[in-house]
């Protein structure tokens, strides 16, 4: 394998990105070109965020991965720092330094990651010594050599080994890494140490169920496990993969005897793989943010020619919701990259009308819709005037559902125009509540804030700006609606990328 040592990410590597700007989000992170992936290492630390990320520096296709590094001390602007950890040829992390975590080991920032090696995973460690900027691997790598023989327990042979989180409980470190069990399903296996160098293993935190449909599938393996404290509970959160599904899903439950019980489970967002291998770090507010990885949807092709894929989600405050399932909310950071505001309502909706006032491919627009009679309605957004390509955030009162019908996004055939959708029901008298933030080919929703759905959308029409309220077998109303023109992250546009 060949393994080209790049410059690494810096604030001076010029801008290299999109030769087409057209999709390129303009306040969302992603690395000035080339492939990204699972963030990585998110740590809160010294009043600064670091954001580390699956990386390909030699183009915009996956290949074994790097960590980039970037730094925020606000959750908006972004500053790209050296490239962390580099794949070495011929060592245990040939493949790639896949996802992980970092953490502090009494004051040494300390990333634990997997190792990739003659498709061994195995999990490695690497520390700092100047601040989180440069890393230097462990002479003892791996630090555990093979996955637990659970085999021997009948519980099945381990499949995967891969992706970490630690924390610290009666004054030991404990490690969970992304597994599964060959016929049983998804599995979380639960090791503890001394140091972070020698591991013990315990058993599994949890395990999924292969046979199990309803209310949602739990696939072949779990990646990039995270346990989260969730007011009175906690919650595991896994990327679910295998058999035909990969979704991010979320667990409510009790840990205690260090097993994890689940009482809920759910898809975390309802556009699936379009935030995927989701990690949390808590900050120096007490929040737990979460940020996820919006993948493409589009061909690899497209991907290639813009030179870029990839982008990081908007940072998401986590909290137990009433339900007791996990929801996920926008920083209210994100408040300070609003532009002007415009209003308007009440009026009443009805089959569709565009709004005169409010155009654009970078915008917030926050909702309110009284439902009425109407057997679906909602907000759709990068319309062309023509009505030709749109892209329709729907609330389908009777089947139960909220998603992003983008099935008429794009005249593109390099294009997903998928729908995704997730169950959500109303109250009486209960407000749908949008909070819409489109971002060129990214839109992310919050929904009365207990659910979300990401999509990715490819317009091609340059008028493919207008925003519509629409309702269909019946009349909807608006009570209101609030716009904002959002600013880019990245300064003048001569700086964009
Ligand atoms: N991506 C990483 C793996 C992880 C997967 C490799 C999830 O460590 O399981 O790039 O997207």
């Amino acid at each position: 394998m060949t393994s080209p040592t790049p410059a690494a990410t810096s604030a001076a590597t010029p801008h290299t990105g999109a030769s087409n700007p057209t999709h390129r989000p303009r306040y969302h992170f992603l690395p000035a070109a080339n492939w990204m992936n699972d963030p990585n290492g998110m740590i809160y630390w010294q009043g600064v965020y670091h954001m580390f990320y699956q990386y390909n520096p030699t183009g915009a296709f996956w290949a074994p991965p790097y960590w980039g590094h970037a730094t925020s001390t606000d959750l908006l602007h972004w500053q790209d720092e050296p490239i962390a950890l580099s794949p070495e040829p011929g060592s245990y992390d040939e493949q790639g330094c896949w996802s992980g975590c970092a953490v502090d080991d009494g004051g040494v920032p300390t990333i634990i990651y997997t190792g990739v090696s003659q498709g061994r995973q195995r999990p490695c460690l690497a520390t700092s010594h100047d601040g989180l900027r440069s890393w230097q691997k462990y002479a003892g790598n791996p630090i555990i050599p093979t996955p637990p023989d659970i085999d021997l327990l009948g519980a099945g042979a381990v499949v995967d080994f891969r992706d970490h989180a630690i924390w610290r409980e009666d004054g030991v470190w404990h490690m969970i890494i992304g597994s599964g069990l060959r016929g049983v399903g998804g599995a979380v296996l639960l090791y503890r140490s001394a140091d972070l160098r020698s591991w013990e293993y315990l058993h599994p935190l949890c395990v999924g169920n292969l046979a199990q449909g309803a209310p949602v599938s739990t696939g072949v393996m779990w990646e990039c496990p995270q346990l989260l404290a969730a007011g009175d509970r906690h919650a595991l959160v896994v990327s679910a993969y295998g058999d035909g599904i990969r979704y991010t899903l979320a667990m409510t439950g009790t840990y205690a005897q260090q097993r994890f019980t689940p009482q809920l489970i759910h898809r975390l967002d309802y556009g699936d793989d379009y935030f995927y291998a989701p990690q949390a770090l808590i900050d120096g507010q007490g929040r737990t943010l979460m940020w996820g990885w919006l993948t493409e949807g589009r061909t690899t092709e497209a991907q290639q020619a813009d030179g870029w894929s990839g982008v990081m989600s908007l940072p998401r405050v986590v909290a137990l919701g009433q339900g007791g399932a996990l929801c996920l909310a926008p920083a209210p950071e994100l408040e300070a990259l609003r532009g002007e505001r415009l209003q308007l309502g009440p009026q009443p909706i009805g089959a569709s009308a565009t709004l005169a006032s409010v155009r654009g491919d970078c915008l917030e627009i926050h909702a309110r819709i009284d439902p009425g009679d109407a057997d679906r309605c909602g907000v759709a957004v990068r319309c062309s005037d023509d009505g030709a390509e749109r892209t329709r955030i729907l609330f389908d009162r009777a089947a139960g559902q909220i998603g992003i019908d983008a099935t008429q996004a794009s005249a593109s055939s390099s294009a997903n125009n998928d729908a995704r959708s997730g169950p959500l029901a109303l109250a009486p008298g209960e407000l749908l509540d949008l909070r819409i933030f489109v971002d060129r080919s990214v839109i992310e929703v919050f929904v009365n804030g207990r659910a979300c759905c990401t999509g990715r959308v490819y317009p091609t029409r340059p008028d493919s700006l207008g925003i519509q309220l629409f309702a269909e077998g019946g009349e909807a109303a608006l009570a209101e609606l609030q716009a904002w023109e959002m600013r880019s992250i990245w300064g003048a546009p001569a700086a964009e990328r």
